[in-house]
């Protein structure tokens, strides 16, 4: 299953090492879906002919596709983007990004503003709703391998926080409110 937790505070140092609590406070999918943060786990072994994930992609509407490599020797200006990945901010749409090799970690704010550490792995697929504050990093392992989901032309334009004039803000912490 996947695995989440409350993170002690990260000096920017070491933002690949897990950051837990001691004790740890572990963070459950229940948990995150209450944010919105939803997840599916999948077989990456035949993503390309996936029919479990063709049927996620027909039902969410997931048109678009493409695949970045994470690695210093594969992406262009992998320096730049890691450190644009880490700054918090927040997108107009849902952010979905299926695993399919390697690893990394999400961080996404809970209602009260405290850091939750994602751990996602191989076989992963995660939806960040529009309007959360998140971050990116890779782990010590220094690579993954992930699938770019979008519905319809993707638009990758990130804000950083602050944000909180946005509609898409507005609406995503409204929205927490009953739950
Ligand atoms: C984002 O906006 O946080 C990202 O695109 C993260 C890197 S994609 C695996
Ligand atoms: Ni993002």
């Amino acid at each position: 299953a996947l695995e989440a937790w409350y993170m002690d505070s990260c000096d920017e140092e070491d933002q690949r090492k897990p950051h837990r609590l001691n004790p740890n406070r572990p963070v459950s999918l229940d948990d995150l879906k209450k944010l919105g943060v939803f997840h599916w786990k999948l077989n990456a072994d035949i993503y390309e002919t996936d029919p479990e994930l063709e049927q996620i992609r027909k039902d969410q509407g997931y048109s678009y596709m493409d695949i970045i490599s994470i690695h210093k020797d594969t992406l262009p200006n992998y320096e730049e983007k890691l450190k644009m990945f880490f700054e918090e901010h927040l997108h107009l749409d849902d952010e979905i990004r299926y695993i399919l090799d390697g690893h990394a970690y999400f961080d996404v704010r809970d209602k009260e503003d405290r850091w939750i550490r994602i751990a996602m792995s191989k076989g992963d697929l995660i939806t960040l709703p529009a309007g959360i504050y998140h971050r990116f990093t890779l782990d010590e392992n220094n690579y993954t391998k992930a699938m770019r989901l979008f519905v319809g032309e993707p638009v990758w334009k990130a804000y950083n926080r602050p944000a909180d004039d946005f509609d898409v803000r507005q609406k995503y912490t409204a929205s927490l409110q009953g739950s």
